[in-house]
């Protein structure tokens, strides 16, 4: 009898931390930089993880403006480049011998920022070097994309720290619109219907559609809600401005 009980104790343990192993982005799975070498992190200089990005150039970051806000007691800030790092080809971002970590030496942010819920929570950083890894083009949406960070594996649990993905459907505008009333058609695009998701940590990171940048991770009510999808910056509305 207590060794029946013993084994059911251990099968339910063995279920319980399978469950959180497989819980992560949220709902995600472990990635390695080598596979998707575009996918960057924004540190500060101490090595705290602010948000992720993608190399659209050998010296362009894309990520999300709010990522380079800082909010202050008189309103919003920009942070200054010498706050910055970009670190680069770090599955593990606690293995600071691995990749390339770059200072940035500009940052633009979208003029008309303000907050993320009104949109146009897109910026580029400028790298003080040019960096040794392939770059992502971009482009438009599509059924469903991949997300990509080193953020929360749940609402409450620290940064993974270790790069993860997870595949999320993208919804209709229509669909968005209903599910979150600050949704702007046309300048975002919204992704999941619950379990899988980008998390805090995981901002200004990329969705990848078919290969190309089509969203920059921009807010979200909580993580992996059911009828709360995470909200992006729609890329493709922005081409002209950025000019990639
Ligand atoms: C955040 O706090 C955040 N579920 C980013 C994305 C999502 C939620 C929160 C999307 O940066």
């Amino acid at each position: 009898m207590r060794g029946k009980r013993f084994a059911v104790l251990v099968a339910v343990m063995a279920l319980v931390s399978g469950a959180t192993s497989a819980d992560a982005i949220v709902g995600g799975t472990p990635a390695r930089v080598a596979d998707t070498p575009w996918v960057v992190a924004i540190t500060t200089t101490d090595g705290q993880l602010i948000c992720g990005g993608a190399l659209v150039a050998p010296d362009k970051v894309m990520t999300a403006a709010h990522c380079v806000t800082l909010k202050g007691v008189f309103g919003k800030n920009q942070r200054s480049p010498e706050q910055l790092r970009v670190v680069a080809g770090r599955t593990d971002l606690r293995n600071k011998g691995e990749g390339v970590e770059a200072a940035v030496a500009g940052v633009w942010r979208h003029p008309e920022y303000a907050e993320v819920t009104k949109g146009d929570d897109v910026a580029v950083l400028t790298l003080a070097q040019a960096l040794p890894y392939r770059t992502i083009a971009l482009g438009e949406v599509g059924a469903d994309g991949v997300v990509l960070g080193w953020g929360r594996t749940a609402e409450n649990t620290p940064p993974a720290m270790s790069l993860r993905k997870v595949t999320v459907p993208i919804l209709s505008d229509s669909e968005c619109l209903l599910k979150e009333p600050d949704y702007r058609p046309g300048a975002m695009l919204c992704a999941g219907r619950g379990g899988r998701d980008a998390c805090t940590g995981d901002s200004g990171g990329p969705l990848v559609v078919r290969g190309r940048l089509a969203g920059v991770v921009s807010f979200g009510r909580g993580c992996a809600r059911p009828d709360e999808p995470g909200v992006y910056t729609r890329l493709a509305n922005y081409r002209q401005t950025l000019g990639f």
